[in-house]
């Protein structure tokens, strides 16, 4: 790999670059306590005397860790080149957590496996069990997160099904598990004699999909939901989480799934705070609405007017991928370069995987929040795909490192205790929202997809059909840096469900027709 030839040629010729500094920390296991940012000339003199004198001993003694550490390209093991020189809180934590990542970065956990690339295995087995335990009964604590039960069974039946796992063993229990959470009036809650919202209602939405089948699928009143969607459409094209909640971009990508999976009629009830006499519809306004939350930075907020940050972006570019195809709705709504410009920005050397927001910190759940716009985003620009699709990936638009995320992924957000489970960073314990998203980015990031209208799989006569045309294959090119057992399954890149799920879903309402 050219990096790596660069580095090595380096540390034999220049001792003073901080790509020797990584080797030597590797040799000495030191990277932990090493200051790297205003490297002070003495110590550098120092440096380069005991690496001209030891090198030869060095060279000779480098264990295998250290060889598994320059495999790794310095982009990973070293300090950034740019530094915020202003002394906040902000940039103290950004230090902080670069000196938290680098040893995992460096390939240099003792007794952890890792491959020829100096990455860590996926730990497939210790991740499944995680994700099974999250469904059996939680600790008292989690008492607080009892309002989020539904995203519970969502997350953890995503994740398990991304890892291969059979799942068909929750089809009973959760379907006796949200049948009550389910209000007469349209809508699911959190809990039982909860208030319905749109963000139980989706994961709610989604773990049906992904157990599927027609007992699943009949769960959901459809009528109701549809009366209760009426209800949350606002005048100005956006939708409220809840009757008389707040109005924000999560409500407008949740109503979109579920109008859409659910094939749902698009004309308003007539008792609906959106309806008018020229006929406005559920979907009136909602892509201009979604454009007006993309900021003065490129990315998009949770409503207008409001900071940007990545959660926003996927739910914003993932609506409009809903309400039509990628290459036609997103330049139509959106100032793409800008957008670019800003998703960009969240990812970080050498940590290499995303922030949510500007001057803020990598989080593994990010993986998929930013790392799932970059295949909406790739398909904009790339425009609907021709037939021969394997033969285009030698000139497909890559606007990310795929090689940054995956090494984030698998050697920082990965719980290797038999606890398993992935995380935001290192210093953080594992839970089922990070473990889902992780592993949605880590998919994301070894596959390539394609909006491919060509091979549609269903009938795409019915009214928002755009989101089913999207096909998927191995990502080949820069950034394999994984063994094939660590390959997990294929989400689809708007509903993040396993692929095919979706599709049968909207096939299953679709045939049933109206209500
Ligand atoms: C900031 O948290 C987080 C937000 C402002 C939004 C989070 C929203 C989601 C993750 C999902 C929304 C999507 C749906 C479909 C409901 P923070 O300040 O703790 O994190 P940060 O420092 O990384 O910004
Ligand atoms: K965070
Ligand atoms: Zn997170």
């Amino acid at each position: 790999r050219k990096v790596v030839f660069e580095r090595r040629a380096m540390a034999g010729s220049d001792a003073s670059s901080s790509a020797s500094k990584s080797v030597e920390d590797a040799v000495s296991g030191s990277s932990q306590n090493r200051q790297p940012h205003l490297a002070e000339p003495s110590s550098r003199l120092g440096d380069e005397v005991v690496d001209s004198v030891f090198r030869s001993q060095r060279v000779a003694t480098m264990s295998a860790t250290a060889a598994r550490a320059s495999m790794v390209p310095d982009l990973f093991t070293s300090p950034p080149h740019i530094r915020d020189l202003l002394n906040t809180q902000s940039s103290q934590i950004q230090e902080e957590t670069i000196q938290e990542c680098l040893p995992f970065l460096s390939g240099i956990e003792p007794g952890a496996s890792y491959n020829d690339y100096g990455v860590p295995h996926l730990e497939r087995k210790h991740h499944i069990q995680f994700l099974h335990k999250s469904l059996k009964k939680l600790p008292a604590p989690y008492v607080a997160a009892d309002a989020s039960r539904p995203w519970m069974f969502y997350w953890a039946l995503a994740g398990l099904s991304a890892l291969g796992e059979d799942i068909s063993q929750y089809r009973e229990p959760l379907i006796s598990t949200v049948r009550p959470i389910q209000n007469v009036t349209g809508g699911f809650g959190g809990g039982n004699g909860q208030m319905s919202h749109l963000a139980p209602t989706y994961g709610i939405v989604l773990a049906l999909a992904i157990i599927g089948g027609k007992e699943a699928l009949d769960v959901i009143d459809r009528r109701a939901m549809w009366k209760w969607l009426g209800a949350l459409k606002q005048p100005d094209g956006g939708f409220q989480v809840s009757v008389g909640g707040e109005e924000d971009i999560r409500g407008a990508y949740c109503a979109a799934v579920i109008i859409t999976l659910l094939d749902l009629p698009l004309e308003l009830p007539r008792d609906s705070p959106a309806w008018t006499n020229e006929g406005a519809t559920l979907l009136t306004g909602l892509a201009e609405w979604i454009g007006r939350c993309q900021t003065f930075e490129g990315g998009f907020s949770g409503l207008p007017d409001a900071e940007a940050h990545g959660a926003y972006a996927f739910c914003g570019l993932a609506c409009l991928c809903i309400l039509g195809d990628p290459h036609v709705m997103i330049p139509k709504y959106i100032d793409v370069p800008r957008l670019i410009s800003w998703l960009s920005a969240r990812q970080y050397a050498p940590e290499g995987g995303f922030s949510g927001r500007t001057n803020k910190l990598v989080d593994g759940c990010y993986s998929h929040w930013v790392g799932g716009c970059w295949p909406l985003l790739e398909a904009c620009l790339e425009g609907p795909s021709r037939p021969s699709v394997g033969e285009s990936q030698s000139q497909a638009i890559n606007l990310y490192s795929r090689e940054g995320l995956i090494r984030y992924i698998l050697c920082c957000c990965q719980d290797r205790t038999k606890r398993g489970g992935l995380r935001d960073k290192p210093s953080h314990s594992s839970d089922s929202y990070h473990t889902c998203y992780v592993l949605a980015g880590l998919s994301s990031a070894q596959h390539k997809w394609h909006f491919n209208p060509t091979e549609t799989r269903i009938e795409t006569s019915g009214n928002l059909a755009s989101s089913y045309q999207w096909t998927c294959e191995p990502f080949v090119g820069d950034g394999h840096i994984y063994d094939e057992e660590d390959r997990v399954g294929t989400l689809h890149p708007v509903f993040v469900i396993p692929e095919g799920a979706a599709e049968k879903t909207r096939a299953y309402f679709v045939s049933k027709g109206g209500f």
